[in-house]
């Protein structure tokens, strides 16, 4: 007998922080606001890292349409990681469609997100219809779910202006529930009294771009200077000699930044 909807809300509302304060007690409870962005083709491979790494980690970031492995089984274990671990797990899908679309995108297909991402990233381009088509098909699930608007990017030239961010703002505070922060590189400011949690991608301690554009700044200047609350790394820990050892890096220079701008 499966549980129907109500039931299913009830089950999220007594076993569950609200996604936004589960977060926050991660960071603290961890002492990290690191996001490790685990761009591996291998979801045998990224398992193995999480468990070498999970405890070092508030959040991992995986792009689920790179992997050559791809199953629920095995997605299922990174999430029993996740939880052992307590991280939560974040896909960077970047929805950008319809709504009925990211709808059917979210729920559906091989990889059926929804099911297992706590997180996921979306466009504003599209026009608030994508966050009620997300929100709507989360409620199916009998776990908390969140995203992240995209509000600026990392990459030189992109074309998140202003105004475009202004709008962004205003989606987020509509679907307050729903959307949990920004993905940015800068604080944004909300006419909310919302603690709306800021990612920043693009942290590298020893590089300043990549060949395609990625701009990198420091842990330290994400956080102090560009208001981050978590940073994203990616291939600053993945092209390291010791991802365990450089996770820890990161995770110490972050979460020193992050103390110092909440004091
Ligand atoms: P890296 O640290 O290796 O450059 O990877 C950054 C990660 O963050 C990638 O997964 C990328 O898709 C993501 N990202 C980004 O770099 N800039 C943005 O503005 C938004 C992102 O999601």
């Amino acid at each position: 007998n499966q549980p129907n909807v109500d039931e299913k809300r009830t089950v999220v509302k007594s076993n569950y922080l609200p996604i936004r304060e589960h977060i926050r007690t991660i960071i603290e409870e961890k002492k990290s606001n690191l996001c490790l962005s685990a761009d591996l083709t291998n979801l045998d491979e990224i398992i193995e890292l999480s468990k070498q790494v999970g405890d070092y980690i508030c959040l991992l970031k995986i792009h689920c349409d790179i992997l050559n492995d791809f199953t629920m089984e095995k997605i299922r274990q990174l999430k029993t990681i996740s939880k052992e671990k307590n991280f939560l797990l974040f896909e960077d899908r970047k929805f950008a469609d319809i709504g009925n679309t990211v709808s059917l995108q979210y729920t559906k297909g091989l990889s059926q997100i929804c099911e297992w991402a706590d997180l996921v990233t979306v466009h504003a381009l599209p026009g608030d219809g994508i966050l009620k088509a997300l929100e709507e098909s989360s409620k199916e699930v009998g776990e908390p779910r969140g995203c992240f608007l995209l509000a600026q990017m990392s990459s030189k030239g992109a074309l998140t202006d202003e105004k475009y961010v202004k709008a962004t703002v205003q989606y987020a505070e509509k679907y307050q529930n729903f959307v949990i922060g920004f993905i940015a590189q800068s604080r944004l400011s909300t006419s909310s009294n919302i603690d709306y949690i800021h990612c920043t991608p693009g942290v590298h301690i020893n590089s300043s771009e990549d060949k395609f554009g990625q701009q990198y700044i420091s842990p330290a200047e994400a956080v102090l200077q560009r208001g981050a609350d978590v940073i994203i790394c990616g291939r600053a820990i993945l092209e390291s000699n010791d991802r365990v050892q450089t996770a820890k890096l990161y995770q110490t220079e972050g979460y020193k930044a992050y103390q110092q701008k909440r004091q």
